[in-house]
């Protein structure tokens, strides 16, 4: 059976970079204007007066500095406080499909793959901007590729997940050149009026082609020595909009948004990750210290430490696992795939590394790579 390759990577970048300062000085006005709005009922005690987010939690916390994002100006404003676009309808195309169109062709053209070359597209992202069709057929037709595709999705995981499902179906032969585009289109499911999760998230697209070995055309290729999933339910991370919010009254305003225990999920999720990473690291007869590098989930940079700092027993040097999260912020799925996409030039032949996803569901999913 033949070996697969990830052959191209692709990256594409929103038009707005959001720094903190930017985030934090918007936020604070809001503040301000409801604390405003709302002081006889603050001092009658009916409604709790908000405080003000500072750049130096949301660095120190969390590792962020900036975030990128589609549509910067209503995120901005204190008075709207989301991004402005224009509604998905007939007709008009979708944020997730130009996003996705800009990291396909990147993939496309790094692995010397046209159109033609492939048989099946995965569009695998936390979020749909409309259920059907799906973005994966919009996309397959806007490049102009024949065969099937499907839209996915496991939240922080989509981009791991998804990956994992190419890598399946060319193993098992029902595709013979896959393209994974991976839209993470997140700031429209963040409240940007709440102050534990305003700064978390920004907007990116990753793409991906996967292909059998003897047909990749680069020599930049990463073979897929094996994979691994694993999935434990948990509502630390979670959001509960849903297609049937029209048929209830009352919707609570921040229904869509996405609301986290951020203290329990840092501290559940890092012994998850790192039994999960050792033993991938024992089934492959291996330790983390033969890994080049770990190209891993981007959410938190201090919780990326810990787990190194466990899985390596030192503190890691910065190429060994490195950190995109100060310029992209999380980008719900994207994170691992962005490290690796930016951070994997410098590999010769046979050196090993390891992408790897963790979040929401609770999910964790990676692919151990070799260079060919
Ligand atoms: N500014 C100033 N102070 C703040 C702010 C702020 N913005 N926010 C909170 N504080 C205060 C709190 O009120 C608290 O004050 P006090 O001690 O007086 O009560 C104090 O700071 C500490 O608050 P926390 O305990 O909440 O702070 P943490 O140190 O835990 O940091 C983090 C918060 C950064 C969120 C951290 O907990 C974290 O990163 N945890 C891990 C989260 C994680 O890995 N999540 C998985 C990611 S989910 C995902 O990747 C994809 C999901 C789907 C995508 C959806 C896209 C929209």
């Amino acid at each position: 059976m033949s070996n697969i390759v990830i052959s191209g990577t692709g990256l594409f970048i929103p038009p707005h970079v959001i720094t903190n300062e930017e985030l934090v000085q918007a936020f604070n006005q809001y503040v301000d204007l409801f604390n405003e709005r709302n002081a006889d009922a603050i001092a009658a005690g009916e409604k709790e007066a908000l405080s003000y987010s500072s750049p130096e939690f949301i660095e120190k916390a969390s590792g962020i500095k900036a975030r990128y994002a589609m549509y910067k100006d209503g995120i901005l404003d204190p008075e709207i406080m989301h991004p402005v676009f224009p509604m998905t309808e007939e007709g008009r195309t979708p944020e997730m499909v130009t996003m996705g169109i800009g990291a396909a062709k990147q993939a496309m053209e790094q692995a010397g793959k046209t159109a033609a070359d492939i048989d099946m597209v995965i569009v695998s992202g936390t979020f749909r901007q409309r259920d059907y069709p799906g973005m994966a057929v919009e996309i397959q037709r806007d490049l102009g590729i024949e065969g099937f595709s499907y839209d996915m999705g496991i939240a922080c995981s989509s981009a791991t997940f998804g990956l994992i499902n190419a890598y399946t179906a060319l193993k098992a032969g029902t595709a013979r050149c896959v393209l994974f585009v991976n839209p993470e289109f997140t700031t429209p499911g963040l409240n940007f009026k709440d102050r534990d999760s305003h700064f978390i998230f920004g907007d990116v697209a990753t793409a991906a082609i996967l292909e059998p070995e003897e047909n990749a055309r680069t020599e930049h290729a990463f073979r897929i020595l094996n994979t691994k999933q694993f999935t434990q339910y948990s509502d630390n991370i979670r959001t509960d909009q849903s297609y049937a919010d029209y048929c209830f009254d009352n919707v609570p305003e921040d229904r869509y948004a996405f609301k986290q225990r951020g203290r329990k999920v840092f501290k559940e999720l890092l012994p998850l990750v790192t039994n999960f990473i050792e033993g991938q690291m024992a089934d492959n007869q291996m330790s983390a210290s033969d890994l080049k590098r770990m190209w891993l989930h981007q959410a938190n940079v201090n919780m990326n430490m810990f787990a190194v700092k466990k899985l390596l027993g030192r503190l890691p040097a910065p190429e060994e696992a490195p950190v995109v999260l100060d310029e992209f912020a999380n980008t719900a799925s994207s994170g691992s795939v962005i490290a690796f996409h930016r951070y994997n030039a410098d590999f010769e032949s046979g050196d090993r590394g390891l992408i790897c996803s963790f979040g929401a569901g609770y999910s964790i999913g990676s692919l151990l790579v070799e260079k060919i």
